[in-house]
């Protein structure tokens, strides 16, 4: 019996090139993840102790993700064998992309609620704009999880959830753009324009997941395996990693506006010893 509603990883023999690029993709991931979680703690203490929360959040993303990606890299590893000229799909193990659906569970929440607190957000209005996100989010994941384990029996089933997805996923855009204004309209002047470019930063590196879920209908053989999976790395990286590291500078550059020193700033040399 075939396992119909498993990814397209199982059903496609890769060669020893497209098996190894497939690998490298996700090792990169849970390399970088996990490498940066104690670069967002170091930088916290350089915060204004109200934004120490914004690194901290990226860090525990950045183990929640590593941990995750660790364990794909694994079955995916396992989930082949060698033939001697081509890897093919095992018979008794599978990979399986819905775990990282799972793990945005978590991860997406935290990254939005990592965006309110940068962006200074009210506490009058940060739990009910939190839950708008949250709702929309979810919804997103939820409908799009059981899209993809159409991918292979029946693309026409994995389109339809998609584009059910792709319904809070426009909310989600929306109302992420109005978090982004209100946070420019309380950012001092040399601020303000980080929220556009922030804005169209998101927009391309969360729409390329959606891009990613699609490429089964377009190839469903070892270089669609090899694709998706980088562009999954791809936009790992982008909307978690560097995504922290700018909302983390962004919050460095508010606290200096707020009169706040780095940390260490009165151990370095000062002007007048350099002088
Ligand atoms: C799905 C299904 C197809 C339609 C759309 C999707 C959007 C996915 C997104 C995922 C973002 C993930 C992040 C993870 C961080 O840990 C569900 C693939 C629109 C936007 C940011």
């Amino acid at each position: 019996m075939e396992a119909v509603h498993a990814n397209i990883e199982n059903f496609t023999s890769l060669t020893d090139v497209q098996y190894q690029l497939a690998l490298v993709a996700l090792m990169i991931g849970y390399g970088a993840h996990f490498a940066f979680a104690p670069f967002f703690l170091g930088n916290a203490i350089h915060l204004r102790p109200q934004y120490r929360i914004v690194p901290m959040i990226s860090a525990v993303v950045m183990i929640a993700a590593g941990l995750s990606l660790f364990r794909e890299f694994s079955t995916l590893k396992e989930a082949y064998v060698f033939t001697g000229t081509l890897w093919l799909p095992a018979a008794d193990t599978m990979h399986s992309n819905a775990f990282r659906y799972a793990n945005w569970m978590i991860t997406i929440p935290l990254l939005l609620v990592q965006l309110l607190l940068a962006m200074g957000i009210r506490r009058d209005e940060f739990m009910g704009t939190f839950a708008k996100l949250v709702i929309a989010a979810e919804l997103m994941i939820i409908t799009g999880l059981i899209g993809q384990f159409y991918e292979h029996a029946n693309v026409g089933m994995m389109l339809l959830w998609g584009a059910i997805s792709t319904l809070p996923f426009v909310y989600l855009v929306i109302a992420v753009k109005g978090v982004l204004d209100k946070g420019a309209a309380r950012a001092p002047e040399d601020l303000k324009p980080w929220s556009g470019k922030i804005f169209l930063y998101f927009l391309f590196f969360w729409g390329l997941y959606a891009v990613a879920y699609m490429v089964p209908a377009f190839a469903d053989e070892g270089g669609g395996v090899v694709v998706r999976q980088w562009m999954y790395t791809v936009a790992d990286v982008f909307s978690k990693l560097v995504y922290g590291v700018i909302l983390t500078r962004y919050v460095l550059r508010l606290s200096a506006s707020e009169g706040h020193e780095p940390a260490l700033a009165s151990l370095l040399p000062g002007e007048e010893t350099l002088a």
